[in-house]
């Protein structure tokens, strides 16, 4: 049986960061999300997937003076065309990339 995991595409090194932007730019008008979040705890970020025992990666990308938490009420992550990510409240409206998975038990 093969069962696939999607998330929201995550960054966990500049190799993943760089083959975003390389990909993507051309549609990356506006910044879209990524994967990683801290609405467990306040800057402690983490990647969607580390609740599947995933390594929670040690690789950070953000804009100068970012994550700034903006009225205290910034947790979600995006990236912009330059690569560099931002902490947005996670209601807004944006585009998003989804990576899978493919597991084969
Ligand atoms: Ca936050
Ligand atoms: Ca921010």
């Amino acid at each position: 049986m093969r069962d696939i995991w999607w998330r929201s595409v995550e960054h966990k090194s500049k190799e993943e960061n760089d083959f975003i932007v390389n990909h993507f730019k051309k549609i990356m008008q506006r910044p879209f999300w990524i994967g990683i979040h801290d609405t467990q705890e306040e800057n402690n970020w983490q990647w969607g997937s580390s609740n599947l025992n995933k390594r929670p990666g040690d690789f950070f990308n953000w804009a100068p003076n970012e994550p700034s938490n903006a009225y205290n009420n910034e947790d979600c992550g995006t990236i912009h065309v330059n690569g560099q990510w931002n902490d947005r409240t996670c209601s807004d409206l944006l585009p998003f990339i989804c990576e899978a998975d493919p597991q084969i038990d």
